[in-house]
C-alpha cells in the first residue's frame, strides 16, 4: 500500500478537555506519524468555507459554530494508508456506533461533538491539507 497524507483535526470538545497528547498517542500507536500539527483557533467563516461539502445539511451553522468555539489542533499524518487508516483509528462519526478503543468511543461526546475530523479520501486530502499547510511546514 502506498504512502499517503491525510488531513486531521483535533475539535474542541478534545482540545477543551486536554486530550490532546492522549488522541495522538493513538495515532502514532497506530503506526501514523504527526509530520505537521499546529494549534489554532478558528472564526465560523474559515470553518464554514473547511466544511462547505456540508453547506446544504441541517446541521451545517451548528458545525461552524462548533468548529470555533474553542481551539482546535490541525495536524498532517503520514504513513502507509493513512487514509483509512485513520478513520478506522477515528472510529465511527456516531460515537454509539463506534467500534471499542476507538478515539470516539473513548472520548466522543455526541454525533456534532465527536473529537476529531479525518479527510476521507486523497482529493479531499490534498485540499484540506493545503488549506492550514504549506508545503514547507510538512515534515515527513
Ligand atoms: P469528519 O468529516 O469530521 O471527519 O467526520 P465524518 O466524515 O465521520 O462525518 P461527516 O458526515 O463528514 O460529517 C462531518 C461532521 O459533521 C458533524 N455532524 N453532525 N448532528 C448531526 O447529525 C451530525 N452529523 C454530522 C460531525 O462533527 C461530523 O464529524
Ligand atoms: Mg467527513
Amino acid at each position: 500500500m502506498a504512502v499517503e497524507r491525510t488531513l486531521s483535526i483535533i475539535k474542541p470538545d478534545a482540545t477543551k478537555r486536554n486530550l490532546t497528547g492522549k488522541i495522538n498517542a493513538k495515532f502514532e500507536d497506530a503506526g501514523l506519524r504527526i509530520i505537521a500539527q499546529k494549534r489554532i483557533h478558528l472564526t465560523p467563516a474559515q470553518a464554514g468555507v473547511f466544511y462547505e461539502v456540508h453547506k446544504e445539511r441541517p446541521f451545517y451553522g451548528e458545525l461552524c459554530e462548533f468548529m470555533a468555539s474553542e481551539p482546535v489542533v490541525v495536524q498532517v499524518l503520514e504513513g502507509e494508508g493513512a487514509i483509512a487508516k485513520n478513520r478506522e483509528v477515528m472510529g465511527a462519526t456516531n460515537p454509539a456506533d463506534a467500534a471499542p478503543g476507538t478515539i470516539r468511543a473513548e472520548f466522543a461526546e455526541s454525533v456534532g461533538e465527536n473529537s476529531v475530523h479525518g479527510s476521507d479520501a486523497p482529493e479531499t486530502a490534498a485540499v484540506e491539507i493545503a488549506y492550514f499547510f504549506s508545503g514547507l511546514e510538512l515534515v515527513g
